[in-house]
């Protein structure tokens, strides 16, 4: 036994001095490292941290846009799609999204998050339309739109290959594109959480087509449902390999499960030890992506603040109480809104120093 835990120290040992160098890690190795000690990841998480981006902690002024909450896909940890016939159903016309930009215009937001549910009816033209009509209000407002699984379903329907339909959109105020939808590549785990819908392949490929396309993305990855530690690690690898081809990807953002109001809710949700220790391999495994986000709606301002000391270095922006999608799955942050005051405490609060940036991370004076 005794013999087992020495050796077991001495390989995490030689990961370490491995991460710590700044090598790349294998998925053995990343799997073996997820069962260091924390205070072992935390350090390096934050060395890598601080390679990337110092002691510097961005965040950014931006508002969402979640134009229907109607899903084909009825994915089981979602706790936010309604079928057309419910009561809770929404799906938000040109004016009601014109008067939501509206509200922003002067106010110094800089980026528009727009992100909803894959609604039967609408096709890249549709979508086309709703850019422009964003546009036409925050002309020099970035669009950060639309999921690849979004995507893949808007283009299809309009008969555009992904290339052509990425430029039609691109043409129409398509600025970069969200990390969402990526969920867990496993097919199988797919299958049981989220069986209707796009690919992994596929969801990899669209992001290939928007780098190339000279759109940037960012990439996420849910959490703490029914996969494994392997899982996860080779989720990381999957995107690191695609980064080392494009280098398109903006951030990271790992996606915690929450439990509430879905069809997965006996699941339960994992430890704060696991989201830390997430972060930080996610922070070392991916040396490619330059930023790992703490999205702060879905886990709260207290554990989003400690997730910078395990190799995050973005908190997403203030928001301004206009997402539901986690709200509604139960986290904490019932109506996520922070002032710019706000923000900038909290990140002091940890020691880092907050920049304010913009959607492609130049810090704004
Ligand atoms: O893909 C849905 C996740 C994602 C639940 O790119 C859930 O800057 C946990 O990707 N528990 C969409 N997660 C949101 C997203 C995102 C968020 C913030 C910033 C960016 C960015 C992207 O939300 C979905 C899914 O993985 N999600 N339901 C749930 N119950």
């Amino acid at each position: 036994m005794t013999e087992t835990i020495i050796s077991k120290a001495g390989e995490l040992k030689d990961l370490a001095e491995k991460a710590y160098r700044g090598e790349r890690l294998t998925i053995d190795e990343g799997v073996a490292l997820f069962s260091a000690d924390l205070p072992l990841l935390a350090a390096l998480a934050l060395s890598r941290k601080r390679k990337a981006s110092g002691d510097t902690v961005f965040f950014n002024r931006n508002f969402h846009v979640e134009p229907t909450n109607i899903c084909l896909l009825q994915c089981d940890f979602c706790s936010y799609w309604r079928s057309r016939e419910h009561e809770e159903a929404w799906d938000y016309d040109f004016d009601a999204i014109a008067d939501i930009c509206r509200r922003y215009v002067g106010t110094g937001v800089t980026e528009v998050h727009i992100v909803g549910g894959v609604h039967p009816d609408r096709d890249a033209h549709h979508y086309g339309e709703m850019l422009r009509t964003v546009k036409s209000i925050l002309p020099s407002v970035h669009v950060k739109g639309f999921t690849a699984i979004e995507l893949d379903y808007m283009i299809r329907k309009a008969g555009f290959s992904v290339e052509r339909g990425l430029e039609f959109l691109k043409s129409c105020g398509l600025d970069s594109i969200p990390g969402g939808g990526a969920e867990i590549f496993d097919e199988e785990v797919r299958g049981k959480i989220c069986r209707n819908k796009t690919s992994s392949k596929l969801w990899l490929s669209i992001h290939e087509a928007a780098h190339r396309a000279g759109i940037p993305s960012n990439a996420s990855m849910l959490y703490g449902h029914v996969e494994t530690v392997r899982h996860r690690i080779e989720h990381l690898d999957r995107l690191r390999r695609l980064q080392d081809e494009t280098g398109g990807f903006n951030a990271f953002i790992p996606l915690k499960y929450k439990s509430a109001n879905n069809a997965m809710s006996v699941i339960g949700e994992v430890s704060d030890m696991d989201v830390m220790k997430t972060f930080a391999l996610s922070r070392i495994y991916l040396d490619n992506i330059p930023h790992v986000k703490a999205y702060w709606p879905m886990l709260g301002r207290d554990t989003a603040q400690l997730a910078l000391h395990f190799g995050a270095d973005d908190m997403d922006g203030t928001i301004n109480d206009t997402t539901k999608i986690y709200s509604m799955a139960g986290s904490e942050e019932f109506s996520p809104a922070m002032t710019t005051a706000e923000m900038l405490a909290l990140i002091a609060e940890t020691g880092f120093e907050a920049a304010e940036r913009d959607s492609l991370y130049n810090v704004l004076s």
